[in-house]
């Protein structure tokens, strides 16, 4: 019996319904740990702001106590990372992106967001993918504030697409009105990343 088969064995033996594995992925129950570059160590908080800008009438700049002040939702989704793990009922709390739009006022031309990350990583996303209730700057992980390595202390999550979306230590929404690929997608990544359709490379 070959990995993948195995794979889905054990997924079965858990207890976990197969179908939820997209195509060609595998369950870890590891969490891993991918980026690019150096963790961003965020001695205190006092720097560290969230801005929601671009096409938007009201361009937002909030800060930790601000953002954790907001109104906040738990959820509990599936990871799926493009190099093909799979980690499910993952527990995360923070603010809807969704909420995050309506305040600061979405013009009607726009279409896309491109995600920043400290340092500069970058992701685009249409507003379609995040319109969805488990769409979340989330800023708890399992009840806990974020490891730094998993993007202290605040990441995007954005379970509908593969995981390279998920911009960790997230610090700017910047609204387009036209879609722009960020750091993966200008290298060959699929510019909407859907796991379902095994979206991985941008010929898929
Ligand atoms: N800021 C930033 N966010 C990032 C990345 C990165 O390099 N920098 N890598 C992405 C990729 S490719 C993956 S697979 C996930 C991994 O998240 P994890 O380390 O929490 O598993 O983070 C995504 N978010
Ligand atoms: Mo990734």
């Amino acid at each position: 019996m070959g990995f993948y088969e195995r794979n889905r064995q054990q997924l079965v033996e858990l207890g976990y319904d197969p179908a939820r594995l997209p195509p060609g992925q595998y369950l870890t129950q590891r969490f891993p740990v991918l980026h690019i570059g150096t963790v961003p160590d965020y001695a205190d908080l006092t720097s560290w702001s969230l801005r929601v800008s671009g096409a938007v009438r009201r361009p937002l700049t909030l800060g930790w106590d601000e953002l954790t002040s907001l109104p906040a939702v738990s959820v509990t989704v599936d990871l799926h990372c493009v190099t093909k793990w799979s980690k499910l009922d993952t527990a995360w709390h923070g603010v809807r992106v969704s909420d995050l739009l309506v305040e600061a006022g979405v013009e009607a031309g726009a279409s896309h967001v491109l995600a920043h990350g400290e340092g500069g990583y970058t992701a685009n996303l249409p507003l379609s993918a995040l319109s969805g209730d488990d769409a979340i700057v989330a800023y708890r992980y399992e009840g806990e504030p974020l490891a730094p390595e998993h993007g202290y202390p605040a990441r995007l999550l954005v379970p509908g697409l593969y995981l390279w979306k998920s911009v960790k230590w997230l610090r700017a929404l910047e609204l387009l009105v036209a879609d722009v690929p960020g750091t993966w997608e200008r290298k060959g990544y699929h510019l909407l990343g859907d796991p379902w359709r095994e979206q991985r490379y941008d010929a898929d």
